[in-house]
């Protein structure tokens, strides 16, 4: 196997036994597998959308099979053999639909499934043998599995958009063909600008149907009744399991990504609904230990399932497990069903309390604009000299205590903007506010990352400065999966320069491709501590 997807590849180079993540070869080799048909239906379904014969059924189908493939979501073997089936059988028959036809091996390998491990020896990322072709067409393609998150997420609420279907089939198509570096280097930009799309239509789906995330404060003890815990990105599953859980006795918990849903009014109205129990996702073995009760997955991070919570996890959407119980799709019209979580729930101890306490979230875009007078007033005064946005994800390395430690070292006059799992390495610290304003602003999950662009594209206008690198905010982001990818590349494409990015650069960087990013966005890898705070005080 090789993968290098994301932070944690093994020794900063690539996975090539097993994946630190818990990624078996035989997974990963089917994932490479998945990928390389998802390609091949790309290239057809490209061709059909220029008959006019492209949907959005199709573009759906695309995206939830990426997502699939997204780290630490889906590990189970017998899932990515009915998504590669589902892959082929759909290319043929639009194959067949528009009578195209193509020497391509991806739009026309059909082996059976004993054939599959052979095959995905041959067609996995190191099968391009040029490391700045190989770096650009990964750097696209983790692109796309980001977005591919936030497309599903909106389209499980109801929000489609077909501009961006449009533009993932026809990017992941281009994977197949030569381009230049000049073409390649335009798709992964013209992929950060999609995302911005992808992102908006994905606060509108969340807003629209939850209402806008407002300040609260989230309680992170426990009560005294059995409890069900909620974890990943999606808000429809968060919403079914309360009203399914409303009277039965039975709390509901957030872990990890799924905290911000504490911020929406219409999830704070439920009375069952408790509050956040433990950390970021790469922590969840000891806590879903001690929680007692289930535990519902609805996205990643799923880690190796441990013995001590084996019968109580269960995996929905596209998070999989091999042996975890599977919540099937919502019927037409209908929700899914979680009673089995609630009738296991019942027969489980109360969570044991690991923390106690409150923290404080709900900045997303329309909460800090209802706060724009106090905070451009704050920047006026010199009572807030910089914004430092800290977003992105957490993870195992130690080297990550870098974002606690200049969450501390930051000047009593920054304010840290955050989303996504990131912010477990500072959200508990005694910050503080700035006359009432938070020194740490959490807009929610890396699914809200859209806020944090919106404020910064907002202050530009009330400031009325011309460049957002005019802004007095500073980025030092982050990063582990490949929804902070698209995230990256969404700051890009709108021309955010001097991002800090930790801990470490992407190994799928060539040296080329690097060299490209620096030279045009003056990207650079986190430094140490002092002088890292020092030059983002200084405005560098
Ligand atoms: Fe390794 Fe990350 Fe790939 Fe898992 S997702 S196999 S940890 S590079
Ligand atoms: Fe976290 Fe997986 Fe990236 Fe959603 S839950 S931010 S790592």
């Amino acid at each position: 196997m090789f993968c290098f997807q994301c932070q944690e590849t093994a020794k900063g180079t690539g996975c090539t036994i097993a994946g630190v993540c818990g990624k078996k070869e035989d997974t990963a080799g089917l994932q490479d597998l998945l990928v390389y048909n998802l390609k091949g239906l790309a290239v057809v379904a490209d061709a059909a959308r220029q008959q006019g014969r492209f949907d959005l059924e199709t573009g759906l189908f695309v995206c939830q099979a990426l997502f699939a493939t997204i780290t630490n979501a889906n590990f189970d073997n017998t899932r990515m053999v009915e998504l590669i089936k589902a892959t082929i059988s759909r290319r043929d028959g639009l194959k067949l639909a528009t009578g195209f036809s193509s020497d391509l091996d991806c739009v026309n390998w059909n082996g059976s499934e004993a054939d599959y491990a052979a095959k995905a020896a041959e067609v996995g990322v190191l099968s391009q043998a040029n490391e700045d072709v190989r770096s650009l067409r990964e750097l696209l393609i983790y692109g796309l599995k980001g977005m591919a998150a936030y497309t599903d997420h909106a389209a499980m609420l109801g929000k489609q958009n077909q501009d961006i279907y449009d533009f993932m089939i026809s990017a992941l198509a281009t994977t197949t063909r030569d381009l230049s570096v000049e073409e390649m280097v335009g798709q992964v930009l013209k992929c950060g600008e999609v995302a911005v799309t992808a992102m908006a239509l994905l606060d509108e789906a969340n807003t629209s149907a939850y209402g806008n995330p407002e300040i609260s404060k989230v309680n992170i003890g426990v009560r005294n009744n059995p409890g069900i815990l909620i974890s990943g990105h999606d808000l429809k599953d968060m919403e079914e399991l309360l009203k399914q859980t409303e009277g039965t006795g039975v709390d509901v918990y957030t872990h990890s990504e799924m905290l911000p849903a504490n911020y929406y009014p219409a999830f704070k109205k439920y009375d069952h609904f408790v509050g956040n129990y433990g950390n970021a996702w790469w922590l969840q073995d000891k806590e879903f230990a001690s929680f007692n009760g289930p535990i519902l997955m609805t996205t990643n991070c799923i880690t190796p399932v441990k013995e001590a919570y084996r019968e109580r996890i269960y995996t929905t959407g596209m998070a999989g497990w091999p042996g975890a119980k599977h919540i099937g799709e919502r019927p037409e019209g209908g929700s899914k069903d979680f009673s089995a979580l609630i009738e296991q729930a019942k027969t489980c101890a109360p969570p044991v309390e690991i923390e106690t306490g409150e923290i404080v979230g709900g900045f997303a875009h329309a909460q800090v604009m209802a706060l724009a007078d106090k905070v451009v007033d704050a920047v006026k005064s010199g009572a807030i000299k910089r914004f430092v946005v800290m977003a992105g994800c957490d993870g195992r390395q130690k080297n990550r205590s870098y974002f606690t430690e200049v969450a501390e070292a930051l000047p009593q006059d920054t304010v840290i903007l955050t989303a996504g799992c990131a912010k477990y390495r500072y959200n508990k610290l005694a910050l503080g506010d700035i006359g009432g304003i938070p020194r740490v602003l959490d807009a929610g999950q890396c699914n809200d990352s859209y806020s944090l662009a919106y404020i910064a594209l907002q202050l530009k206008e009330v400031f009325g400065l011309d460049d957002i690198n005019d802004l007095p905010i500073s980025y030092d982001i982050a990063w582990y999966e490949q929804k902070a990818v698209v995230v990256l590349l969404a700051l890009l494409s709108l021309g955010v320069k001097h991002i800090r990015l930790g801990p470490t650069l992407p190994a799928f960087l060539s040296p080329n491709v690097a060299k490209v990013l620096v030279e045009n966005f003056d990207i650079k890898p986190v430094g140490d501590v002092e002088s890292d705070v020092a030059a983002i005080m200084a405005g560098h």
